[in-house]
């Protein structure tokens, strides 16, 4: 519902200051149209079977790339980008551990929902209509904050923030408030990359199948997502890796140079999770621990699946510890588990 109004509307740089104060580094404005490229595109990777039934954005792509379909009458799209660049690198403490991708460290959607709705409520005062959207399937947000001049589509299909690097959530605020957009970025698709290509080079699983086009079959941050077995010929490339993966991003030379510059405290970031201590969890506990993640249907048998993979990949043959988990697992009535055991009981030389 539409307040009357009890402020004016605030400006660009006041919109800018209000985010400033809610954690948001680079804000950006786009004009609220639709998102005819992207529609495009994510019917053709959906025909292609790239989107690897992935629904996100996938499942209506009508919806997905119009604002309006979210708020009648929209007219602007302010996007907020927040760094999750931590101020100290978390130590990787003893045992068998499992990596967690950085974004997910802690709840920076959590936070960067926190001061998009301090926009949105300053707008809401001037008498418009405001929604706030971060990593909802209702936009695409790379989409709009390349469209709000925030950065650059990189072969890693990242947007990287100019002079910041990807290390971003991106999220936005629809409106009914009119702002004349933000300059664009002028061409915008891996323009800033030139002649370099260390993240399709260190991709360990060779899903970036050209510039800017991830095949979702082979990403890991999706195949550690999604529900069933992971193949067979994918699980050496898991590495350590439990939820999400940062190869992409941390061999691309501009994100880990420029991200220093938007460091910020990342209080008890979650970096390792213990994996005999996992697998032997609770799925309360589980969900209780990891519940603020993906995971396909709030269903902890794929964090398992996840921890076996890594204990192939990583434990150290014979340790008493790690055959019992495994001889568990092995016996597992979810044949799921118990495959995977046997995979990782294999891998490590299965006596
Ligand atoms: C589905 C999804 C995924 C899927 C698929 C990723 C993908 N590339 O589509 C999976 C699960 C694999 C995934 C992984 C990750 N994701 Co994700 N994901 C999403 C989600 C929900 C939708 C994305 C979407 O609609 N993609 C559709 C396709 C069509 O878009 P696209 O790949 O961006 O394609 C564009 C480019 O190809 C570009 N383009 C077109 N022509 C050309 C030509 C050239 C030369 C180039 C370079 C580009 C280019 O235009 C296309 C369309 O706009 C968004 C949240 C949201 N609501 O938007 C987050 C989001 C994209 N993910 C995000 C993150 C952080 C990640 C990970 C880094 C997480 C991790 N560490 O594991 C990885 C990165 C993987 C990668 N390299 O892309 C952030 C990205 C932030 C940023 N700075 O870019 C988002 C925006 C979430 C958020 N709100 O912050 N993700
Ligand atoms: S997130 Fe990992 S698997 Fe996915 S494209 Fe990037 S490097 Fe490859
Ligand atoms: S690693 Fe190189 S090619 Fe890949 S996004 Fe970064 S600058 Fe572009």
């Amino acid at each position: 519902m539409t307040q009357p109004p009890v402020r004016d509307l605030p400006d660009v740089g006041e919109l800018q200051r209000i985010a400033a104060s809610g954690g948001i580094d680079h804000l950006g404005v786009a004009e609220a149209k639709i998102l005819s490229r992207t529609r495009d595109e994510l019917f053709a990777r959906r025909d292609a079977g790239l989107h690897a039934g992935m629904a996100f954005t996938y499942r209506n792509p009508e919806r997905s790339t119009d604002p309006g379909r979210t708020l009648a009458g929209a007219r602007s799209v302010i996007v907020g980008a927040r760094s999750y660049v931590p101020a100290i690198e978390p130590r990787r403490p003893e045992g068998v551990m499992a990596s967690v991708a950085r974004y997910s460290w802690t709840d920076h959607y959590a936070d960067l929902r926190v001061g998009l709705a301090l926009v949105a409520d300053a707008l809401r005062q001037a008498g418009e209509r405001a929604v706030v959207l971060a990593d909802d399937n209702a936009i695409v947000d790379r989409e709009v904050a390349h469209q709000a001049g925030l950065g650059w589509y990189g072969k890693n299909a990242n947007v990287l923030i100019h002079g910041a690097g990807s290390f971003f959530v991106l999220g936005c605020v629809l409106t009914t408030a009119h702002y004349e957009p933000s300059a664009p970025t002028p061409a915008g698709f891996a323009e800033g990359c030139g002649s370099c290509r260390r993240c399709i080079d260190a991709c360990p699983t060779g899903a970036i199948v050209s510039d800017g086009v991830i095949d979702a079959n082979r990403c890991l941050a999706w195949v550690l997502q999604r529900p069933g077995p992971v193949p067979v010929e994918l699980r050496a490339a898991v590495g350590d890796r439990i939820y999400g993966c940062d190869e992409c991003q941390t061999s691309c030379p501009p994100t880990m140079r420029l991200g220093q510059r938007h460091r910020r405290d990342v209080p008890a970031a979650e970096a390792w999770v213990d994996v005999l201590e996992l697998l032997s969890s609770s799925d309360d506990e589980l969900l209780a621990r990891h519940g603020r993640w993906y995971i396909a249907g709030r269903d902890p048998r794929w964090l398992r699946r996840n921890a076996l993979i890594v204990l192939g990949n990583t434990a150290p043959a014979g340790d008493p510890d790690v055959d019992a988990a495994l001889a568990r697992y092995r016996r597992d009535g979810d044949p799921i588990l118990a495959e995977t055991a046997q995979w990782a009981h294999d891998q490590l030389g299965g006596a």
